[in-house]
């Protein structure tokens, strides 16, 4: 027979196993890199696998010249690219760069500071399933941090965020559409146009609490998405039935 404090144990162990994240507030101290490293080509991180370098917060770039401003880079202009299930962990993304961190499927980013952002510092190309960014920064993105390509969800934990023009966009005209969710949870933004932007015409929905802004012109901005490659039309800015706001205490736990 089952001894019930027992039980109540292991499941509160498997709680904890599953979900070490604490919330926190973000911070605007970017770590300083003790060294550069230049890559030929992306680091793979296979499905599963966690990629911390030798030396915690090195930073990684693509050499000199590799950031073209916003001409669109595919998976070979990474630096990253994380498998299902994969984590990169304490690392600086440098600005001789294009493409940052693509994920090719759901991907955990814990401490990865984007010193200057090029084309777009996270691309998620997830089918479904969760993906979380969590604790890092990026500054100087003149366009997207998070661009959400795939499907499912992503949940930005505890991320500084500064001269930027969105934090987190669905994808507005890719050419396959997906419903998508954004969380985004104690974030710190400093001067940019949008938190959050999503397509309500394919059911996106999105959640934004405790957050800290200054000098951001729109917390969540909503259009009229495509897969036809067109621009697509902004219809108006939350909240409402698929975008929430809310102010809650630190100590909450996340779910
Ligand atoms: C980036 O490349 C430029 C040359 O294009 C170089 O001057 C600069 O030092 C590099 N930055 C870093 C952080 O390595
Ligand atoms: C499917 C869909 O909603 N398509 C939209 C794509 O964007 C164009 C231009 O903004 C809209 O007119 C379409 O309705």
């Amino acid at each position: 027979m089952f001894n019930s404090n027992i039980v109540a144990f292991f499941a509160l162990a498997t709680l904890v196993g599953a979900n070490p994240l604490e919330r926190r507030e973000a911070t605007n101290v970017f770590p300083n890199p003790p060294t550069t490293s230049s890559l030929s080509k992306p680091i793979t991180v296979k499905a599963g696998q966690t990629f911390t370098p030798p030396t915690a917060y090195t930073r990684y770039d693509r050499g000199s010249g590799a950031c073209n401003g916003q001409s669109e880079g595919g998976d070979a202009d990474a630096v990253f690219l994380l498998e299902e299930g994969a984590t990169l962990s304490r690392v600086v993304i440098g600005p001789n760069q294009s493409e940052g961190v693509h994920c090719l499927g759901s991907c955990t980013l814990d401490h990865v500071f984007f010193e200057d952002v090029c084309e777009d510092a996270v691309t998620i190309k997830q089918k479904s399933g969760t993906s979380r960014i969590n604790y890092g920064g990026a500054k100087h993105a003149s366009d997207k941090v998070i661009q959400h390509n795939g499907g499912g969800t992503v949940i930005i934990n505890s991320f500084y965020v500064e001269d930027f023009g969105k934090l987190y966009r669905s994808c507005g005209n890719c050419g396959t559409q997906y419903t998508r969710h954004v969380q985004i949870n104690d974030v710190w933004a400093v001067k940019g146009k949008n938190l959050a932007g999503i397509n309500t015409n394919y059911g996106d929905t999105a959640k934004i609490r405790t957050t800290k802004v200054s000098s951001v012109s729109s917390i969540c901005d909503k259009y009229t998405g495509n897969n036809s490659g067109k621009e697509p039309t902004k219809t108006g800015s939350g909240p409402d039935s698929q975008v929430s706001f809310f102010r809650t205490l630190l100590a909450e736990p996340l779910i």
